[in-house]
């Protein structure tokens, strides 16, 4: 049953709490909320967890009940009546229940990622300032209700791009907070591209001697310019563990991509024999399409890879390892001639696969890349991940593409029996502008992508009737060519993100652009809680920093003038 009832009449039960509960703003919004009568005060609250609660969970458990206690100023009663966590065996792994009334809040999950979501939601029906990590004074109250809720995609990805611009571990983890805020269960980690090599590999150590660093950075859309600084950064394997594992601990998966054949210029100047000529090579301190890519004729190339992908694996035990596979061949460079086009090595091995002469050869040939990495893949009991290029060639069962170029692959994979994973550029492209006053904002790749237009984006669109189940979920992208500071970062993925989310996680039907608009405000009030920047492009205030003073004042007089309409 879907219903939400907002009857906040402000009954006062406890005395040391107020009488009335903050506005629902919860995104993503939960798929059936019934708000009632009543609050239930947090402060020095009783908290009970189920033995049959699993360690990760009740771990998760504990960073609420922290959380609670830091914020509040005031210790909770561990064993006493209040909070009571439950393990309900009959839930799905992600879906929760909390019911609230004026003396208790019961929360039920089967597993960690319900527990993480129950206590998501309960954080964002607190005041802001629960995400502070300090006390504060505020209306520690949760309004009596009750929440059943479960995602509407499994896949609910957001990539970050630390290639062309690094971002340190703790950068790493804050970004993975804000995708717990909100519900998201992936992180797509573009690991490696022409610009720099991030991940340590023990048996190639040139990778990230020679290719994490670059000489220079071109300056802003002057792509033959460089002003010269030595820039990079890589990650060691234990730092990627341990990315890892604060991930898992927060229901999140990290998938890395090692994107091959192309965008591989970090490698080859690390390695010059991987490539077909041979070099030398250089970091590319630029942004676009590399012409220079592995050569897909040396048996060499292949034990390379294979060699990097079982380090990778063996840090990342994710489902899937995403292998690329976007921009071998400049599509709009009609006149190239493409390394693999004139390579003797490239040439003899389309002989040996029987491939002939013309312009798909090159596709083909790139086909056989994937189908062995895939393979190679396959054998560790893993699947790949693929930019919709991969589909250009027969895929081998099992693949899973990633549609950036539109969603028109995304629904062709799926057609053919393929699962898909929705990153359409015009709806999901975080690099983007956020809206048409282009010179008040920072210089962006292009584009023009309001948060409206990311709310707007509904996956199944097109998708041919039966094949629904074949989109896994949706994703957006953050490219970092023009991003270099957090403070840029987070402009960029935020409030777009908390779009993202709501089109990931909530039912078709429980989407309404007024209401999500209106629980931005709450929203905003958490990530200045977090110390997290972000865009207020959709109030009008276009541009990176351009936040409005507030004070106190300010500020309520602000949330009034914006309530919500319902
Ligand atoms: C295309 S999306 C790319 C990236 C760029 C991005 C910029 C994709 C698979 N490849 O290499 O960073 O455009 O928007």
């Amino acid at each position: 049953m879907k219903r939400i009832l907002f009857i906040l009449t402000g009954v006062a039960v406890l005395a040391s709490c107020s009488r009335k509960a903050e506005t629902f703003s919860v995104i993503p919004m939960p798929n059936d909320v019934t708000i009632e009568k009543g609050t239930f005060c947090v402060k020095g609250a009783g908290i009970k967890i189920d033995p049959a609660i699993d360690k990760e969970s009740g771990e998760a458990i504990g960073r609420f009940v922290q959380a609670l206690e830091t914020a509040t100023g005031k210790k909770t009663k561990p064993g006493k009546d209040g909070f009571d966590f439950k393990y309900n065996p009959n839930m799905a792994a992600e879906e929760y229940f909390i019911n609230i009334d004026n003396d208790e809040v019961d929360v039920e999950a089967s597993c960690l990622g319900g527990f993480v979501y129950a206590c998501e939601t309960l954080k964002q029906m607190l005041p802001a300032a629960i995400y502070g990590g300090k006390k504060a004074k505020a209306n520690w109250v949760l309004p009596c209700a009750k929440i059943f809720d479960q995602p509407r995609f499994g896949y609910r990805g957001m990539h970050l791009d630390c290639s062309r611009h690094f971002w340190s571990v703790e950068e790493t983890k804050r970004y993975i907070d804000v995708m717990t805020a909100y519900k998201l269960n992936t992180l797509h980690w573009h690991l490696t591209d022409d610009q720099g090599w991030r991940i340590e590999i023990k048996s190639y150590p040139r990778l990230t001697e020679v290719g994490a660093w670059r000489d220079g950075t071109c300056i802003g859309k002057d792509m033959d310019s460089s002003d010269g600084i030595r820039y990079g950064g890589y990650y060691t394997q234990d730092q990627l563990r341990d990315v890892v594992q604060y991930a898992a601990a927060r229901g999140i998966t990290v998938i890395p991509e090692v994107d091959l054949p192309g965008h591989m210029v970090a490698a080859l100047t690390s390695y010059p024999e991987l490539g077909c000529t041979g070099g030398p090579y250089k970091v590319w301190p630029r942004w676009g399409i590399a012409k220079d890519i592995l050569c897909a004729g040396k048996e060499e190339v292949f034990t390379f890879l294979e060699n990097v992908l079982s380090e990778v694996m063996d840090i990342f035990p994710s489902k899937y390892i995403h292998i690329g596979g976007d921009e071998c061949f400049d599509p709009f460079d009609k006149e190239a001639v493409f390394p693999w086009d004139v390579c003797p090595k490239c040439n003899a091995r389309m002989r040996q696969l029987g491939i002939k002469k013309g312009p798909e050869a090159k596709h083909q040939l790139q086909n056989y890349v994937t189908a062995r990495v895939q393979k190679f893949i396959n054998s560790k009991g893993r699947n790949i991940i693929g930019w919709d290029e991969i589909l250009e060639g027969d895929l081998a069962e099992g693949s899973t593409i990633m549609s950036w170029r539109g969603t028109a692959g995304g629904i062709k994979a799926a057609a053919k029996g393929f699962d898909a994973i929705m990153t359409p550029y015009d709806y999901a492209y975080f690099d983007y502008y956020q809206g048409p006053e282009r010179d008040k904002e920072p210089l962006c790749i292009g584009g023009n992508l309001p948060v409206e237009t990311v709310y707007s984006y509904e996956p199944l669109d097109g998708v041919t009737p039966g094949a629904e189940d074949h989109i896994l979920g949706v994703q957006a992208n953050l490219w970092t060519e023009y991003i270099t500071t957090p403070e840029h970062l987070y402009y960029m993925l935020l409030p777009r993100m908390c779009a993202l989310s709501e089109i990931q996680w909530c039912d078709r039907d429980r989407k309404d652009y007024n209401r999500f608009n209106a629980s931005l405000d709450h929203t905003f009030a958490i990530l200045d809680a977090m110390g997290v920047n972000y865009s207020l492009d959709c109030r009008g205030l276009v541009g990176l920093g351009r936040k409005p003073a507030r004070n106190a004042a300010e500020l309520a007089e602000y949330l009034e003038k914006n309530k919500p309409s319902w």
